[in-house]
């Protein structure tokens, strides 16, 4: 069984010192070992970010994409070979700005992957402007007047996309953190978890501070998570009080479920000579 000493890497950890994204890491380490997965099993797509980095940080297969576009590469490699375990790790800008179009058809399609968003509200590795989640009025280099629009809910963008696993963690909470990822990534099925990481550098209003008088768990107050219109309610809840915590959760065939004939091999293991397209490709002509 893969140990915290097996994921280890010779890379440098260049993230700023208590920067959220060290807890999602541990917290991945973690929930690799509970589900007892093997290095070449799993395999970790990355986006273009201070969360990007991760990567580098976890020694198991990895793919490093460009910004925005981890959910196209995750569903490629889970189609190309459905027995590995895929998991991405995007920042809130990647998914919710640039990679947004991505986001409620890999979450209908319920291809089972795991997409887990590190949300500090903030362009990290620009140096620091507005993404979707950014809050109204935070001001930054690029929005001294603060950011206008609202905040867009991804907790409720998957859950009207008839999300089959939808959640939200929090960094600062890392023993949480790692349950509610072995969860999300032993869900069958697109698992959703947005996690609150607080960026220590250039966040100065989403913070450890606010996080914490603000995050509760809605395990602790009964969350029924197979009523999707709880769960829809529950997820604008905002301001002073914020849950965490698995809001929406349900079995349904997945993508590949609809694939019977690829369904449990991978391409590369698919005799040629059995793939025939030859009249396919004249009945084009
Ligand atoms: C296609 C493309 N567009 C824009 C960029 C510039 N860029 C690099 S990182 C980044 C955003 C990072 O923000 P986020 O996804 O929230 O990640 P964080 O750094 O906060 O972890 C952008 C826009 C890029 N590298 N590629
Ligand atoms: S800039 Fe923010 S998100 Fe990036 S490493 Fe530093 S604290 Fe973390
Ligand atoms: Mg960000």
């Amino acid at each position: 069984m893969v140990t915290l000493e097996d994921l280890k890497t010779p890379k440098k950890n260049t993230w700023c010192p208590g920067c959220g994204n060290f807890g999602i890491l541990m917290a991945f380490k973690k929930a690799l070992i509970q589900l007892g997965l093997e290095r070449d099993q799993v395999v970790l797509v990355s986006g273009i970010g201070c969360h990007g980095k991760m990567v580098n940080y976890v020694n198991v297969n990895g793919f490093h994409g460009i910004h925005g576009r981890t959910l196209p590469l995750a569903t490629g490699i889970k189609l190309a070979n459905p027995n590995l375990t895929v998991v991405c790790f995007a920042g809130d800008a990647d998914c919710y700005d640039e990679g947004w179009g991505h986001f409620s058809h890999a979450i209908r399609r319920n291809i089972d992957i795991t997409l887990i968003v590190h949300n500090n509200m903030v362009l990290g590795l620009t140096t620091g402007q507005t993404t979707a989640t950014s809050q109204k009025g935070f001001r930054t280099k690029s929005t001294p007047f603060g950011s206008i629009p609202p905040a867009l809910n991804p907790i409720a963008h998957a859950l009207v996309s008839n999300g089959t696993f939808v959640g939200r963690g929090y960094s600062g909470d890392m023993m949480s953190l790692t349950g509610l990822m072995a969860e999300a990534i032993k869900h069958r099925g697109f698992a959703f978890l947005d996690v609150f990481q607080p960026c220590v550098t250039f966040n100065y209003l989403n913070t450890y501070d606010w996080f914490k008088e603000r995050v509760y768990k809605l395990e602790e107050e009964g969350h029924d998570y197979t009523d999707r219109q709880k769960a829809i309610k529950k997820s604008f809840q905002w301001k002073d009080h914020i849950p965490v915590g698995v809001f929406y959760k349900e079995e349904r065939s997945t993508y590949l479920d609809g694939l019977p004939h690829v369904k449990n091999q991978a391409l590369t293991k698919i005799p040629m000579e059995k793939v025939a397209i030859t009249s396919l490709l004249e009945s084009m002509i």
